[in-house]
């Protein structure tokens, strides 16, 4: 088999890339190893940035998101049983818009098929070749797929990484003392917006899919165990984390999906190796306290198409050449921005009295200063493409 892109991973990467390709020519095949509904029902990022619901909207798959998604314009940070609203749009003119990944990539995986173009399911890739000549091959079941790129979108725990040479890329890594048990349940919302709160106990992340299907959050030690968290014990966690001295109520639910997710930082660099080029969390981790990691993935690909249509359309690579780089500046300041929310709102093991107060400081600041507020919901909306400046 043959193509010009040849696309590893289905999920918001690979497929976002795969439509804005279709959208000027160039045929690509997307290859995925899970089955379509492990991959539609996968519970994963919730927040939009304002340029990825647009750019949704723009290729033709964000119809049902305008429709159902919810449209946000500040958010809570809620410490000291006290709550303190952050005013993104007053202090942007932008939103975010609440709607599930699982959502996002259904859209764009109903789109794909509905053109009728390659998108193969169940079928692992167990290496890619050939990658400093011109025609890349990737390995899938005895089958070979020979193309002229290949977009490693598969992920944190893919092949493409692994299809190098030892030193080809380096990676820059941070784990935190702690993890996130998230639970999908059936639930009043409690807050018609997000509410990010740090505890003496832990942080906890209020945030929903819909009104009546709530997403909520809580810090776990990094190798919590599901089976010592009944219901119970999350319902009255969530409640005594996010309580306030005006009234909080949560209203438990069934409890519809959880799991435990590991918070860590990773970069790898450079993003590109000959002619394969990495994007979305097959290149970068971030701890999801700055709602990042999918519009991170959306960003990476944005660049790559804009490369690899001047590529086809103008025989002209310079923007495949400055692909790595220009995708690096973006994904350090959502590192920064990550790194900074997550410090900000958890609890770490090995905090002192003198960390507890720099940390209700801080809070204390970003709630009462428009400077500090600002820098937040600049960052928390997104920026435009290729507007991470010359932050290195
Ligand atoms: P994805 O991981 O979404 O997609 C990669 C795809 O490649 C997968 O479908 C995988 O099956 C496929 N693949 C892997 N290896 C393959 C192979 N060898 N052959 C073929 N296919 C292969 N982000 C947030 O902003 N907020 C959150 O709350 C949040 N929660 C998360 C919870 C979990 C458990 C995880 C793992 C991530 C979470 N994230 C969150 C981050 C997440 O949303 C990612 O940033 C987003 O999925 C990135 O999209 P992709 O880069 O497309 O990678
Ligand atoms: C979510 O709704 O899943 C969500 C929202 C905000 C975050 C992380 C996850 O920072």
């Amino acid at each position: 088999m043959r193509t010009q892109v040849g696309i590893v991973g289905a999920g918001p990467a690979g497929l976002v890339l795969g439509r804005l390709l279709e959208r000027a020519g160039i045929e690509s095949v997307v290859l995925e190893r899970r089955s379509r509904s492990y991959v539609e029902s996968r519970v994963r990022a919730g927040v939009l940035e304002h340029g990825t619901a647009d750019l949704l909207e723009e290729i033709g798959t964000g119809a049902r998101m305008r429709r159902e998604g919810l449209v946000h314009r500040g958010i809570e940070l809620r410490f000291g049983r006290a709550g303190h609203r952050i005013d993104l749009a007053g202090l942007t003119q932008k939103t975010i818009t609440v709607y599930g990944q699982q959502e996002v990539v259904k859209d764009l995986i109903a789109a794909r098929l509905g053109s009728g173009l390659p998108l193969e399911f169940e079928t692992e890739v167990t290496a890619i070749t050939a990658l400093t000549g011109d025609h890349p091959v990737i390995h899938h079941g005895g089958t070979q797929l020979t193309c002229d790129f290949v977009a490693g979108c598969d992920g944190g725990h893919g092949v493409s990484y692994g299809s190098v040479p030892a030193g080809a890329f380096t990676r820059f890594e941070r784990a935190y003392p702690f993890a996130w048990l998230g639970i999908l349940a059936r639930a009043p919302a409690a807050s018609d917006e997000l509410i990010y709160a740090r505890h003496e106990r832990g942080f906890a992340l209020h945030s929903m899919r819909t009104p009546e299907i709530i997403r909520m959050y809580l810090q776990v030690a990094p190798d919590a165990d599901l089976a010592d968290w009944p219901d119970a014990r999350i319902w009255d966690e969530l409640n005594t984390r996010l309580a306030t001295d005006t009234g909080f109520d949560l209203s438990p639910g069934p409890v519809l999906e959880r799991g435990v997710t590991p918070m860590r930082s990773l970069v790898t660099e450079p993003m590109r190796y000959g002619r394969l080029f990495l994007a979305g969390d097959a290149a970068h981790i971030v701890p999801p306290t700055g709602a990042k990691g999918l519009n991170l993935a959306v960003a990476d690909v944005r660049v790559l198409a804009e490369a690899l249509i001047a590529h086809y359309r103008d025989g002209d690579d310079r923007l495949l050449d400055e692909y790595s780089a220009r995708c690096l500046r973006r994904v350090w300041r959502a590192q920064r921005f990550s790194s900074w929310m997550t410090t900000m709102l958890h609890r770490r093991p090995d905090d002192d009295e003198f960390a507890h107060r720099l940390q209700l400081a801080e809070l204390a600041y970003v709630t009462g200063s428009t400077a500090a507020a600002t820098t937040l919901a600049e960052n928390y909306v997104g920026w435009a493409v290729d507007s991470a400046g010359p932050y290195s």
